[in-house]
């Protein structure tokens, strides 16, 4: 009887220890005191704003309403060249006389002064037509302006 209470002992002395001892190794996890510190969370400051992309994004320019271009027609031989031309509405029409007589553009919406060698004379068409013209000078000469 006394053997069987010794030995209970003992294993309840070595249960003891031995938990003691797990105990301990569980409870020494100290805290590492050389570890760098946690890095603190930028703050929200320093993070830019999302930018609005669509309001600032450049808006396509839109088309032109009308044409704003400029086309030669020579004088050359007693003739228009070329002619018919076709414009846009917009568009202006540059006469220049090659030839070594003097012209004059003569027309019901525009007029031209006498264009000696080397002159020239401009008219833009705003309104879309059919624009016949001739020479002051020349009764013979008929060009045409085609505006659309
Ligand atoms: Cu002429």
């Amino acid at each position: 009887m006394k053997k069987i209470i010794l030995s209970i002992t003992i294993a309840s002395v070595a249960l003891v220890l031995s938990g003691c001892g797990y105990g301990q190794k569980t409870a020494t996890t100290p805290a590492v005191s050389n570890q760098p510190a946690v890095q603190p969370a930028a703050p929200a400051a320093a993070t830019p704003a999302p930018t609005n992309n669509v309001v600032n994004q450049p808006v396509a320019a839109p088309a032109p309403a009308v044409s704003n271009k400029t086309v030669n027609v020579s004088i050359q031989n007693f003739a228009f060249n070329p002619t018919p031309v076709r414009v846009k509405a917009g568009d202006t029409v540059v006469w220049v006389n090659d030839d070594p007589a003097p012209h004059q553009i003569k027309a019901p919406s525009f007029n031209s002064q006498t264009l000696n060698t080397g002159d020239s004379f401009s008219f833009k068409f705003t309104t879309a037509g059919t624009y016949d013209y001739g020479c002051a000078i020349h009764p013979s000469m008929a060009g045409q302006v085609i505006v659309e």
